[in-house]
């Protein structure tokens, strides 16, 4: 049901957000269970305070580091990410040079033309995966997920990864690719196996990467190395549980 949401109502924001995503149900771009996926990113977000802490900044920037020394970046898309962030996955990729591929753990091929025909709206280019071009495949992987494009996450150096389910990232790290995630649980698989991963809203995080990436694009390439190698992505997650732990109105008072 579509209501209009009070600007002044305490959790706009936050209500404005599940209706992007209903919209991109409705749509054809999410499923069902991506709504469910969303509640549990939420829960995460409440915890954190619905802000971008200063650790979730230390990863962005090691990201956004990151994706500039990359010869090959590519930015994963699944539904909600699409539906959230359509024309930031665009400015992103534009920012980075990194390319846009589009790969789903509930697959159809009229949910991956979808987004890609959402994503070009926004401007984005050459989205790879769909349909015919899903002909390489990730190994130490089972499901839908692992049919990928051979000028892709195939042969990608560094992926980018926004809401995940898991089991993908060890994998693609098992391939030796550099992983960068962006999931609100610090506690889930793939937080932890990621190379970086930023523990914040997906619909906050990428228009601060995009800012930074533009920022740091003037640094050299030993500058940017060292802005990596300086990042633990264990002792990060530490500190967003430890956040979590004060309670995150408690942290908006202190930072
Ligand atoms: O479009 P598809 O078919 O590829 O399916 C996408 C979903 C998201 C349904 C699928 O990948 C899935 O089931 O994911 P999971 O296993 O529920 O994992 C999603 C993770 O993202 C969870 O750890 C959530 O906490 C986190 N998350 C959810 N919403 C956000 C988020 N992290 C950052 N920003 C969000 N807005």
């Amino acid at each position: 049901m579509r209501i209009s949401i009070p600007k002044d109502h305490p959790r706009a924001e936050s209500l404005r957000v599940r209706e992007m995503l209903v919209d991109g149900l409705r749509g054809g771009l999410v499923v069902e269970e991506g709504l469910i996926a969303h509640g549990r990113g939420e829960s995460f977000d409440y915890l954190i305070g619905e802000t971008t802490t200063p650790s979730a900044i230390r990863a962005i920037k090691a990201a956004a580091a990151m994706l500039l020394t990359s010869s090959h970046p590519i930015i994963s898309v699944n539904g909600n990410f699409a539906a959230l962030c359509g024309k930031e996955i665009a400015e992103l990729s534009m920012a980075c040079g990194a390319l846009i591929e589009v790969n789903l753990f509930y697959h159809s091929i009229h949910r991956e033309r979808a987004i890609k025909s959402h994503l070009e709206r926004f401007g984005a280019r050459d989205v790879l995966g769909v349909g015919k071009n899903r002909t390489a495949t990730i190994p130490y992987l089972n499901g839908e997920r692992k049919h990928v494009d051979p000028m892709g996450i195939a042969v990608a150096d560094t992926v980018f990864v926004p809401l995940e389910d898991g089991d993908r990232t060890e994998a693609l790290v098992k391939m030796g690719k550099k992983v960068i995630a962006v999931d609100l649980n610090p506690l889930s698989r793939t937080a932890v196996h990621a190379h970086i991963s930023i523990v914040d809203n997906v619909v906050r995080v990428i228009p601060i990467l995009v800012q930074m990436i533009l920022e740091l694009k003037s640094e050299n390439r030993d500058s940017l190395t060292s802005i990596i190698g300086k990042f633990d992505n264990i002792m990060n997650l530490n500190e967003s549980l430890g956040l979590i732990r004060l309670g995150g109105s408690e942290i908006n008072a202190i930072t």
